[in-house]
Formats: structure tokens, C-alpha cells, sequence
């Protein structure tokens, strides 16, 4: 039985989280494979709002084991800190595993996020400030702390030493800030440890074997296409692999077993952060779609910036990760507009592009061709059928599927659970 991707399509914040609890009861086990507690995952069950940052959002279905892999940065800190408030809410946690390697973010790594941005003043990322850059650098550099690492003191503290050399360095000559002593760093780190061990184990052998058995594995990407390391906007982008690919290195299960990969895309285009944006609006109209789609960063709080949808991102997205479905969320939010104007190519300096520029500076000055289709007025919020949407929704529908190169298999109306259109 199959594994299944779930990816964003664009900047994230597309409703991955309400998609991925959508299919909870449906499968066995669902796996965070990237990321840490940057990204900020909303499901919305009855009149109880959950917002997930480091557990699965899987974790709120009875009867599905929640994974941590390989591939996330994990604040021991946050993470007891989501269990804990989830206990509180009547949510049964005790099933969780997280990977033995998965790396742990140390503070000495948010205080390093923190001041590059700084530093780097108006060439800043827009990071979430959580740490999550310098661990990936750190694992990339090979002086990464590991969970694995925390049950033994005297490695622990070897890794921490030869970590902390380098970053002292970085941080009292360079940053002219005082570096964490290595002491207070293992202290904090061993702190969790006992807490920590009964959730630890091989995941990769675990979800092996799960699928060996014909189990579900259903594996969630946190952020999105355009911010994966290698295929976003770098450097505009997170430091790990948000793409379908990484949902096989950041899990242990190989590509040879992954049967479907569905992207979620909203019915217009976010972001959070610097970078570039070909569609973004800065009057009323991103106005509209900010307070209509409630468009706050679930993490920070940061107000999203908000544009039209872009059919060129959509296509991109759909070649990258091999998409097989795509989910199409935040229909209702385009309610209410008498025309919705698309973008399908984009113009850079008097050339065509109908595909993402490969160079970046093209991308930054890429200005949309937008198509324009009739709106609608009605409140879809209560359509169950493709039917039952009014003939220009069905029409705006149909017209972004025919554009972004995979079909849409659902379509989201609203943020309730419930509250979607199942198409195939
Ligand atoms: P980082 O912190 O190193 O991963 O930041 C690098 C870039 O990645 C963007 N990023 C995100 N974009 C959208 N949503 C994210 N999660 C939160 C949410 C964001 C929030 O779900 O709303 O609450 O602000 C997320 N996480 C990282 C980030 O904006 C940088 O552009
Ligand atoms: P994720 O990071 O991709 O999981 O997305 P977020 O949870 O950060 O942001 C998506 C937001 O949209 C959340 O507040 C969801 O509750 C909400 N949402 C998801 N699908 C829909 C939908 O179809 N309509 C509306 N109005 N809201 C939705
Ligand atoms: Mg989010």
C-alpha cells in the first residue's frame, strides 16, 4: 500500500495542515519529514482551532502514529511544550516517535538566526527566527548535535565543544556577542533527555516496515516549493527540502515507494518574508485577500503578503514534486470580486517567460500577463459538490487545473474540516 506526499505548492500557508487531517482517518502513519517549528500548521476540528508547529498534524487523529523524521530540526523546548498543550486539550500524544538523527536545535543556533538577520540588515531573509538555518548548517558542516547524541553525556559534550568552538569565534569576533559556555549547553540539552527517550527510535525502519505490512504512510512537507533549498527562490528560502524529494531523504523511505504526490495550492498566492513575488499586490485588493483569507502567520503572527494566483508557479510546482493531484484551498476566500485576474507567463523586460526564469534575477523582475475571469458573489462556504459552486467558480476551477499541469482533486471552501468539495 502506498505512501503519499503532501507538498506546498507555492510560498506556503496554503493549508497543508488542514489537507493532511483531512486524510487522517485514512491512514496509519503521518510523517513530518522537513522543517521544525517555523512552520505553523491550522486544522480547524468543529469549534476547537489547533495551531501545529513541530507535531504532525496527523497527531489529532485517534488510531494515527505521528513521526518525527530524519530530515526535521527539532526544539526539545517547543516540542514538550506542544505536547503538553495538546494533553491539556484531551489529545492523546504517547504514540509519537521521533527520529534517533534527527538534529536538535540548540540555542546558541536561534541567538545565530537571530543576529544574522541583523546583520544582514535590508539583504535580511525574513526568517522566523527559530533556529532552523544555522541547525541545517550546522548538519550540512558536520557539527550537527543529534537526538541520539543527548543519551550520552560525554559525547554530548564532545559535540557541543567542537560546535561551539567555531560559533564563539563567529559570535564574539564577528557578532561582538559573548558565546554560550559549553556547560550550559549540554546542561540545557541533557535537561530533556529522559523525557525525550521513550519516543525515540529507527523511523526509517519503522515506516519500512509499515509499508512492508501495507500500512499508510502519509508523509507532510512543512513550508513550500518555492522555499525549498534548492528549488525556491534562494536564497529566499528555508534551509531544508520542502519539495517531494525530501520527503524520501528526510524520512529513510525510498522514491521507489512513494505512489502519490498531491500539492496544495491556494486559489491565490502568499508569502511571509523577503524574496520575490511576481504577483503581489500592494493596494486594496491585497488588502481584501489578507482580511478575507485571515492571512497571519500562524508561527509569528507576521501579515502576509497577498497576490493573485500564478498558473507559471502552479506548472513549476507540478514538475518538481511530480505531482499527481493537486488540493485547490481557499476558494471562498475569492468571493465576492467581479473579475479575478490570473497570471499565465510572465513578462520580463519585453520577453515571454510561460515557465519559472532559472535565473534569479529574471524572476525579480518578472511582471505577470494575467488573464482575466468573471467572479462570483454567491457564498460557497456551504457547496459539498463541484455542482453546487456557481458557474464562474466552476469556471475559474477548471481554468487553473487546465493551466497547472495535474488535476484538482479537492477543493477547500472554508477552513472547518468538513468544508471542502471532493472531486475525484
Ligand atoms: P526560516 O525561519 O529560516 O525557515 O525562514 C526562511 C524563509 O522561509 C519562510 N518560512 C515560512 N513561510 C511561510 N510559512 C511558514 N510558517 C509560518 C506559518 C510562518 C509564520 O505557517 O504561518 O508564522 O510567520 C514559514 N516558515 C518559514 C520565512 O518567511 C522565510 O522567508
Ligand atoms: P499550512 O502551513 O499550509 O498548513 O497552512 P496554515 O495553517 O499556515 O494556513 C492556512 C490557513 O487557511 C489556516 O488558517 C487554515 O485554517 C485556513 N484554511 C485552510 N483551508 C481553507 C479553505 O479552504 N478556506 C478558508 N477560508 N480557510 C482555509
Ligand atoms: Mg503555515
Amino acid at each position: 500500500m502506498p505512501a503519499i506526499v503532501i507538498v506546498g505548492a507555492q510560498w506556503g500557508d496554503e493549508g497543508k495542515g488542514k489537507a493532511t487531517d483531512h486524510l487522517g482517518s485514512q491512514v496509519d502513519y503521518v510523517v513530518k519529514f522537513n522543517g521544525g517549528n517555523n512552520a505553523g500548521h491550522t486544522v480547524v476540528v468543529g469549534d476547537e482551532k489547533y495551531a501545529l508547529h513541530l507535531l504532525p498534524s496527523g497527531i489529532l487523529t485517534p488510531g494515527c502514529t505521528p513521526v518525527i523524521g530524519n530530515g526535521v530540526v527539532v526544539d526539545i523546548d517547543v516540542l514538550f511544550q506542544e505536547i503538553d498543550g495538546l494533553e491539556a486539550r484531551g489529545i492523546d500524544t504517547s504514540s509519537l516517535k521521533l527520529s534517533a538523527n534527527a538534529h536538535v536545535i540548540a540555542d546558541y543556533n536561534r541567538t545565530l538566526d537571530k543576529v544574522t538577520e541583523r546583520f544582514l540588515g535590508s539583504r535580511r531573509i525574513g526568517t522566523t527566527g527559530r533556529g532552523i538555518g544555522p541547525t541545517y548548517a550546522d548538519k550540512m558542516n558536520r557539527i550537527g548535535i543529534r537526538v541520539q547524541d543527548l543519551f550520552d553525556e560525554k559525547i554530548l559534550t564532545a559535540k557541543v565543544e567542537g560546535a561551539l568552538e567555531l560559533k564563539s569565534q563567529i559570535l564574539t569576533k564577528i557578532y561582538n556577542r559573548r558565546g554560550p559556555s559549553v556547560e550550559q549547553t549540554v546542561e540545557e540539552l541533557r535537561s530533556h533527555a529522559d523525557r525525550l527517550a521513550p519516543y525515540v527510535c529507527d523511523t526509517a525502519l519503522l515506516l519500512g516496515e509499515a509499508l512492508d505490512r501495507d500500512e499508510v504512510v502519509l508523509l507532510e512537507a512543512g513550508q513550500a516549493t518555492l522555499l525549498d533549498v534548492d528549488h525556491g527562490t534562494y536564497p529566499f528560502v528555508t534551509s531544508s527540502s520542502a519539495t517531494a524529494g525530501g520527503a524520501c531523504t528526510g524520512s529513510g523511505i525510498p522514491p521507489t515507494r512513494i505512489d502519490q504526490v498531491i500539492a496544495i495550492v491556494k486559489a491565490y498566492t502568499t508569502r511571509v518574508g523577503e524574496g520575490p513575488f511576481p504577483t503581489e499586490l500592494h493596494d486594496d485588493k491585497g488588502e481584501f485577500l489578507r482580511k478575507a483569507g485571515w492571512e497571519y502567520g500562524t508561527t509569528t503572527g507576521r501579515p502576509r503578503r497577498c497576490g493573485w494566483f500564478d498558473t507559471v508557479i502552479a506548472r513549476y510546482a507540478a514538475r518538481i514534486n511530480g505531482v499527481t493531484d493537486f488540493v485547490l484551498t481557499k476558494l471562498d476566500v475569492l468571493t465576492g470580486l467581479e473579475q479575478v485576474p490570473v497570471c499565465v507567463a510572465y513578462d520580463v523586460d519585453g520577453r515571454r517567460y510561460d515557465e519559472m526564469p532559472v535565473n534569479q534575477t529574471d524572476f525579480h523582475h518578472a511582471v505577470p500577463v494575467y488573464e482575466y475571469l468573471p467572479g462570483w458573489f454567491e457564498d460557497i462556504s456551504h457547496c459539498r459538490t463541484f455542482e453546487e459552486l456557481p458557474k464562474a467558480a466552476q469556471d475559474y476551477v477548471e481554468y487553473a487545473e487546465a493551466r497547472s499541469g495535474a488535476r484538482i482533486s479537492v477543493i477547500g471552501v472554508g477552513p472547518e474540516r468538513e468544508q471542502a468539495v471532493v472531486r475525484h
